[in-house]
């Protein structure tokens, strides 16, 4: 049975062009994306098996699993949906937001740049709040690891494996991580952190 299917994408292959080419974003929605959801459905028949027999070894040994496959979906989700073809740019109330919690929208940017390109292997670069602190903080996480976690809410998200740029950008990441301001939905990222501050 399947527990989750993908999602719709929510504009066309072609329309985040030239910043994420056709290519790259059919591919990646197609094929990536498709393929954690299908394995996540595997993980959760294996788990749900696993817990009706109460076999406890085998439930702890396909963690990873879900982990890896159930974040692969998760987090490909989160990141469709804060990317735009429309996108706008902050408003001003949330960019002073950003100013208080990262000191401003420059800084912010050079952080998040300098983390995300830095990430080792395949990870995300992730803006997130941290209801502890009641602050904004650039995180990074590795393979499909999410700021939930360590107990994180995740506002945005950028991927940084090379199967979502290596085609038009080769080995440049910080180059990718650069134009993806051009396409990057702000309105969504400031419903995300209306809704983490009010959520105690
Ligand atoms: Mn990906």
């Amino acid at each position: 049975m399947d527990y989750c299917t993908l999602p719709k994408l929510p504009y066309s292959f072609d329309s985040l062009e030239p910043v994420i080419s056709k290519e790259i974003l059919e591919l990646h929605y197609t094929k990536h994306h498709q393929g954690y959801v299908d394995n996540f459905n595997k993980a959760l028949q294996k788990y749900q098996e696993a817990f009706e027999k109460k076999d406890l070894s085998l439930m702890l040994s396909l963690q990873p699993l879900l982990t890896f496959h159930g974040g692969g979906h998760w987090n490909h989700t989160f990141f469709w949906n804060n990317l735009s073809p429309h996108a706008k740019g902050m408003t001003d109330s949330f960019s002073r937001i950003i100013d208080e919690n990262l000191g401003s929208v420059e800084n912010f940017k050079e952080i998040f740049a300098v983390r995300t390109t830095a990430v080792f292997g395949s990870g995300w670069g992730w803006l997130a709040y941290d209801k502890e602190t009641k602050k904004m903080e650039v995180m990074t996480t590795q393979n499909h690891d999410n700021p939930f976690q360590v107990g994180k809410m995740p506002l945005m998200v950028v991927d940084v494996w090379e199967h979502a740029y290596y085609l038009q950008y080769k080995n440049q990441r910080a180059r990718f991580v650069q134009e993806i301001w051009n396409v990057l939905n702000w309105q969504e990222v400031e419903k995300r952190y209306n809704m983490a501050v009010g959520v105690k």
